[in-house]
């Protein structure tokens, strides 16, 4: 009997442990709203063209690029909250077994499918947002 309460603790941290992981990260930083030149929608539109962009095989860097023009510091940060953190799958091998691909946010994206010319100009158009570390 107090066998099987250890078990069902041990199963239940387990499946905590990643929602308590992704708590202690804290992914999102903070916007200053009265910086920001769009409504929410826009920011999750614009996260969701990134997304795609990035999720297939290669890379679209002239979507990747053209979506992020205009925007400033604020709105860039509004954009990296709206992606937030998403599995990101080698090759876009298809995610069979979910939990073997980690979560990255927007940057992370960007420094698996960027080649070092364009990680250097991302870098360049993010460097206001202080989120490159
Ligand atoms: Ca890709």
């Amino acid at each position: 009997m107090k066998h099987k309460k250890k078990l069902m603790l041990l199963a239940a941290a387990l499946f905590a442990y990643p929602v308590i992981a992704k708590l202690l990260k804290g992914s999102l930083t903070n916007v200053n709203p009265l910086k920001l030149q769009y409504e929410n929608e826009v920011y999750k539109n614009i996260a969701a063209e990134q997304f795609e962009a990035m999720d297939n095989t290669g890379t679209d860097e002239d979507a990747l690029f053209e979506s992020l023009e205009g925007l400033n510091s604020e709105d860039l940060k509004a954009v990296y909250n709206a992606f937030g953190e998403k599995r990101y799958a080698v090759n876009s091998a298809p995610v069979l077994i979910p939990w073997f691909y980690p979560h990255k946010n927007l940057i992370q994206w960007y420094i698996e499918e960027l080649d070092a010319q364009e990680l250097a100009r991302m870098k360049q158009i993010w460097k206001g947002t202080e989120l490159w570390v």
